[in-house]
């Protein structure tokens, strides 16, 4: 079906989970809907107070690698914070974590719309619980806001680092281990599955895009075992949100359930009772 053709028998009314008909409605190419409107005014208020921060700083930060909206200092523990010390912070994360919670409550109608399933949605709520852990989970476990991260391109990079080296050396956080073994299988699994579907599909001059056989062929002959086409999209989803899931548990439980050294937490390996 053509996409103009497509899009007329598609286009209808319905599937909303608030507002019912009021803001089911498309402008351009883009769908609206309840969750489009309070979205729209989450993204605006929070990226204003963004540039109102830089305004009011002192100095004012107008080079946009330096702008940073600190969260508040750590005597404020979970309570609110004056604008300029903090408070900015928390009033753009509540925008953040409302313009987010929009989109995927957003990208949910237009599933329900279609008719398809909700795994976009889902995988996008597992990049924002990935945020939330970091900016709220977290803070409150340790007790103060203080904890979240700054906004800022470089300010949120010094915090990683500096984060990092309290830990002395996070790359011995075992959760940390198994989030980065994810994220390089993601992109294994991706460059297999792109190279793949590009070779089959240009197979060179004059001949024939091969059949999905092919691709089954192409891995029985290499490793004995192909995955299939509907699998690898299955292995790829899994692994791409694994590797998410993994990172907030790896932030999460450093400093909650564990606050020295990463390396240190290894000493039970040499604990057991077998070396003795
Ligand atoms: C495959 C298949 C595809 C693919 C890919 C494979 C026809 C078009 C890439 C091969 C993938 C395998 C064997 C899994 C590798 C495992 C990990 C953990 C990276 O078989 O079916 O469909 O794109």
């Amino acid at each position: 079906m053509a996409m103009l053709s497509f899009e007329r028998k598609y286009r209808v009314r319905g599937g909303t989970l608030i507002g019912g008909d009021l803001f089911d409605f498309w402008v351009g190419p883009y769908f609206v809907g309840f969750f489009g409107v309070m979205g729209a005014i989450f993204m605006t208020v929070g990226t204003f107070l963004i540039f109102y921060g830089a305004a009011v700083a002192t100095p004012q930060v107008w080079n946009p690698w330096l702008i940073n909206i600190a969260p508040p200092d750590l005597k404020y523990g979970l309570g609110m914070a004056p604008l300029k010390e903090g408070g900015l912070w928390q009033i753009i994360t509540i925008c953040a974590i409302g313009s987010f919670g929009c989109w995927i409550m957003r990208e949910v109608e237009i599933a329900r719309k279609l008719g398809i399933g909700y795994h976009v949605p889902f995988a996008f709520s597992i990049a924002v619980f990935a945020y939330v852990t970091l900016v709220v989970i977290r803070p409150v476990l340790m007790g103060a806001w203080g904890h979240g991260f700054p906004y800022g391109i470089f300010s949120h990079l010094d915090w990683v680092s500096n984060t990092g080296y309290q830990y002395l050396h996070f790359h011995y956080n075992p959760a940390h281990m198994i989030a980065v073994t994810l994220f390089f299988t993601t992109t294994f699994a991706l460059s297999l599955h792109g190279g793949l579907v590009l070779s089959a599909s240009n197979p060179g001059g004059g001949q024939e895009v091969k059949t999905p056989e092919y691709e089954d062929t192409y891995f029985r002959d290499i490793i004995g075992y192909s995955i299939g086409t509907l699998g690898i999209h299955r292995l790829g989803l899994f692994l791409a949100l694994a590797a998410g899931f993994w990172s907030a548990v790896c932030i999460v439980i450093s400093g909650p359930f564990w606050n020295r050294s990463w390396a240190d937490w290894w000493v039970w390996w040499l604990m057991l009772p077998i070396w003795s």
